[in-house]
C-alpha cells in the first residue's frame, strides 16, 4: 500500500482534529485504525501541522523558527568528539534546549585563558538596544573583556573545538567574551538574543543576523554562588571549571523559554568565557 497519497481533504481533517483539541498522538492511532500506513501518516502529520504551525506563527507576529546548531549526540553515548577533545555529556534538556558540557576545556586552558584577559578587563558593558551602542548597565555586575574571533592561538583552538562540537562554522561565531564576577556580582536573567522591537537591534542584525546560540563556559569553580540559572524551568548549572552550558534559541522570542541568569557569587571569584552563535557570518 505504498500509493496513499496525502490529499488536501486528509489535510483539513488533521487540521480540525488538531484544532478539536486532539492530541498528535490521538490524530495518528485514528488515522492507523482506519488504514494509513505508518510512515504516510506520520508524514502527513509533521508536514500538516508544522505548516499550519508555521502559519499560526506569521499571523500571529511570531519569527519564524532558523536552524540553530545542535551537538550530535549518539543515542546513549556520554561522550562525543569535539575535533580534538572528547568531551563529555552531563545533562541535556529539550525545552528550551541546553546540553551541559563536561571537559569542554582542560584546566590549563582555563588559567590560560584567565591570565591572557586578566589585564583587558573593564567593567561590563552590554549592548544598548535603543541605539545599538555598549553601555554600563547594573544587571551585569561583572568585569568583562572581547577577544577578537582567532585573536590568539587558545581562542583559534577553542573556536575551531566549539564549532566541531556544534557543527556550526567558526566564521559564525562572535569573539570569545571573557567575564569575571566578585562576590556579590550576577548578572541577573536576560535573553541573548537580541530583541527585534528595540530600534538598536537592525542595526546589529546586519553583522551575522541573529543571535541563535550561546556557550557558556566555567574557567574556574568558584567558592560558593554563581551558577547559571534557567528560571522558566527552574534549571540551575552548577559553575565547574572546564565545563560549559549550552543552550540555543530558533527565533528571538520568550517561547525558547531561554531566559537565563548568572546567580549571585557568593564567595570567591567567578570566571567565564561565553561564546555567541549567529545565524550567518560575523565579519
Ligand atoms: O556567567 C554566567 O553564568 C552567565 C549567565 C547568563 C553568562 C551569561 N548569561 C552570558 O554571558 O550571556
Ligand atoms: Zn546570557
Amino acid at each position: 500500500m505504498s500509493t496513499q497519497q496525502i490529499t488536501q481533504e486528509l489535510r483539513q481533517w488533521i487540521i480540525a482534529q488538531a484544532t478539536a483539541g486532539q492530541a498528535p498522538e490521538a490524530v495518528l492511532k485514528s488515522m492507523l485504525a482506519s488504514g494509513w500506513n505508518e510512515d504516510v501518516a506520520v508524514a502527513a502529520l509533521e508536514d500538516t501541522l508544522n505548516g499550519f504551525l508555521a502559519g499560526h506563527a506569521q499571523a500571529n507576529g511570531l519569527p519564524p523558527p532558523v536552524v540553530v546548531p545542535e551537538p550530535v549526540l549518539v543515542e546513549g553515548a556520554v561522550a562525543l568528539q569535539a575535533g580534538d577533545r572528547e568531551v563529555q555529556v552531563l545533562a541535556t534538556l529539550r525545552g528550551p534546549r541546553v546540553v551541559v558540557f563536561g571537559g569542554l576545556l582542560s584546566h590549563d586552558e582555563c588559567d590560560e585563558m584567565v591570565e591572557l584577559a586578566r589585564t583587558r578587563l573593564t567593567r561590563s558593558e552590554t549592548v544598548q538596544l535603543d541605539t545599538g551602542g555598549n553601555e554600563i548597565n547594573t544587571a551585569r555586575t561583572s568585569d568583562g573583556m572581547f577577544f577578537a574571533r582567532e585573536e590568539n592561538p587558545l581562542c583559534t583552538r577553542i573556536e575551531t573545538r566549539i564549532a566541531a562540537l556544534l557543527n556550526w562554522p567558526l566564521e559564525n561565531g562572535e569573539g570569545l567574551q571573557v567575564l569575571r564576577y566578585r562576590p556579590g556580582a550576577e548578572y541577573k536573567p536576560h535573553y541573548d538574543y537580541f530583541d527585534p522591537a528595540q530600534p538598536g537591534t537592525a542595526n546589529i542584525l546586519k553583522r551575522g543576523g541573529q543571535r541563535v546560540a550561546s556557550v557558556v563556559m566555567y574557567l574556574n569553580t568558584p567558592a560558593r554562588g554563581g551558577g547559571t540559572t534557567f528560571p522558566d524551568v527552574n534549571l540551575e548549572v552548577g559553575p565547574i571549571k572546564g565545563n560549559a552550558v549550552f543552550f540555543s534559541y530558533d527565533r528571538p522570542h520568550p517561547m525558547t523559554r531561554t531566559l537565563h541568569g548568572g546567580a549571585p557569587v557568593l564567595e570567591g571569584e567567578k570566571w567565564v568565557a561565553t561564546k555567541w552563535l549567529r545565524e550567518g557570518r560575523f565579519e
